[in-house]
């Protein structure tokens, strides 16, 4: 960072944010303050729950041309905005989400730019703690777009043989129990249960649940898998806060 700025570049990133869902006012305000912390230019553009289509792309219109590094559209948009038109529109050497077509093609092959910042944050927590993934059993439970996809994705790049278990998986305890690496994306509090668990597997819970109670939970039940998995991640605090880290690297 200070040699960037010795060399007179001050990274910038633009993060949109359409309508008030608390949950993303949070991890909006997370990245913001990840910007401060590691010295890039944050820009925010708090735009209200009845923006049109129109409006919205014309904000990445300017953007795209403007002199700002990154472009952020925060996820979930309200309804009547298509999520997929918005994506398409950010210019792809500007998407640090590597949600654009283009980036997720690159991925596809191997060859990328930018990664999806939840799943490079899962491949660096797996890393980092010494883990092998070379011809590991690695069940990934969801397959959205932004996180179930592109990590089947980098785990298959890694070498790991993967899994993919969805709502139409018929025997889902059975397969995570195969797993030496469970990743856990489906948003459904608490799914993955103790007993499905393979003694000494690697658990990474991506899942954020928040219950009518105010807790905020994830997709596994901690205290049962705590006491099968070699390593786990807890809900907060695991991989939230990577997903944050990781977007800092993409600039
Ligand atoms: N465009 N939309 C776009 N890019 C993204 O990368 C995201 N994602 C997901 C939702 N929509 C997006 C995020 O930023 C999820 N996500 C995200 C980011 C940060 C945190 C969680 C999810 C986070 O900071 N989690 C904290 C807890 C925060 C809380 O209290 O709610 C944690 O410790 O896990």
């Amino acid at each position: 960072m200070v040699a960037l700025k010795a060399k007179g570049v001050h990274p910038g990133l633009a993060v949109i944010i359409v309508g008030d869902d608390p949950a993303s006012r949070i991890y909006v305000n997370n990245k913001k303050k990840a910007c401060e912390y590691v010295g890039f230019r944050s820009e925010e553009y708090a735009l209200p729950a009845n923006t049109t289509q129109e409006e919205l792309l014309a904000l990445i219109d300017t953007l795209n041309q403007s002199d700002i590094d990154g472009i952020l559209c925060q996820l979930p948009l309200p309804a009547h905005l298509d999520e997929k038109a918005v994506i398409n529109a950010i210019r792809p050497d500007k998407d640090v989400d590597a949600f654009h077509p283009v980036n997720v093609g690159k991925i596809m092959i191997g060859d990328y730019d930018f990664l999806p910042c939840t799943p490079a944050g899962v491949m660096e927590l797996i890393r980092e703690s010494g883990i092998d993934i070379r011809g590991k059993e690695c069940v990934v439970i969801g397959r959205s777009n932004i996180v179930g996809k592109p990590m089947s994705m980098l785990l298959l790049h890694a070498h790991g043989t993967v899994t993919i278990c969805h709502s139409r998986t018929v025997d889902l305890a059975e397969t995570v129990r195969r797993a030496d690496i469970v990743v856990a994306a489906v948003g459904v509090p608490e799914l993955i249960r103790g007993d499905m668990i393979k003694e000494g597997a690697v658990v990474i819970d991506v899942g954020m649940n928040r219950l009518s109670d105010g807790r905020l939970v994830g997709d596994v039940a901690f205290s049962e898998a705590s006491e099968k998995a070699s390593a786990i991640t807890p809900v907060p605090g695991g991989v939230g806060p990577m997903t944050i880290a990781m977007l800092m690297q993409n600039r």
